[in-house]
């Protein structure tokens, strides 16, 4: 595949917290060489969502992705496509597989917005996220992930959510408490111990 721009911003200061990190993931998982380049949300970013809905992302947000002179937005569609054009390799093998990733998909945007207000509130909406909040979504991906022997929602293939929802684990802080969550536990497991997946982590701890 040609080589990939990938603009998301660059949120509290934290080069993995919050959307643009699950494209970054599979892009090194499927070791496609990309450029990263991050954009600050203040007075600048105004100018520049008026040029991005001028340019045809109508939709005004980040992250959007640059690939053969195009622009492609929104999260889960970005990696939908990659993997369509890596030959599907991110998708199921069926309709019902796919339906099922579509299913996963969709409740990470659930749990990401509920992790998103809380942490733009207050402290206190904060603390009943994790109480309430990340409780929840755990108990509805372990279900999901119980279904099969993992450790990936489709066995052993990883799929696209599979990425979606390790990094919510991770920005959600909830990597570190996972023993009631066995499936949830094997995926972080599998998931960090994946070759170009481990390479990348370990530059981030550098
Ligand atoms: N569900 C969308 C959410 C996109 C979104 O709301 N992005 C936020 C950053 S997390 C954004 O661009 N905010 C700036 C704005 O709306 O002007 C996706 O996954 O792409």
């Amino acid at each position: 595949m040609e080589k990939i721009t990938l603009y998301y911003f660059l949120v509290k200061n934290k080069a993995t917290l919050a959307l643009g990190e699950n494209i970054k993931l599979l892009l090194e998982d499927a070791a496609i060489e990309h450029e990263y380049v991050r954009l600050t949300l203040d007075e600048t970013w105004d100018n520049k969502k008026v040029q991005f809905i001028e340019e045809g992302l109508y939709s005004g947000t980040l992250p959007y992705i640059e690939v053969g002179g195009k622009k492609f937005g929104r999260t889960i569609p970005i990696m939908r496509y990659i993997s369509v054009k890596l030959g599907n390799k991110y998708h199921g093998t069926n309709d019902e597989e796919n339906q099922l990733l579509d299913c996963v998909a969709d409740i990470t945007n659930d749990w990401f917005e509920s992790m998103k207000w809380a942490f733009i509130d207050s402290d206190k909406n904060m603390e009943n996220h994790a109480k309430v909040g990340t409780p929840k979504f755990l108990t509805i991906f372990e279900r999901y992930y119980s279904v099969q022997k993992g450790p990936y929602i489709l066995g052993n293939k990883i799929s696209y959510p599979d990425f979606l929802v390790y990094h919510l684990l991770d920005d959600d802080k909830a990597l570190n408490s996972l023993a009631n969550y066995p499936n949830l536990q094997n995926l972080a497991q599998s998931f960090v111990e994946r070759p170009n997946i481990k390479k990348y982590l370990a530059t981030l701890s550098q």
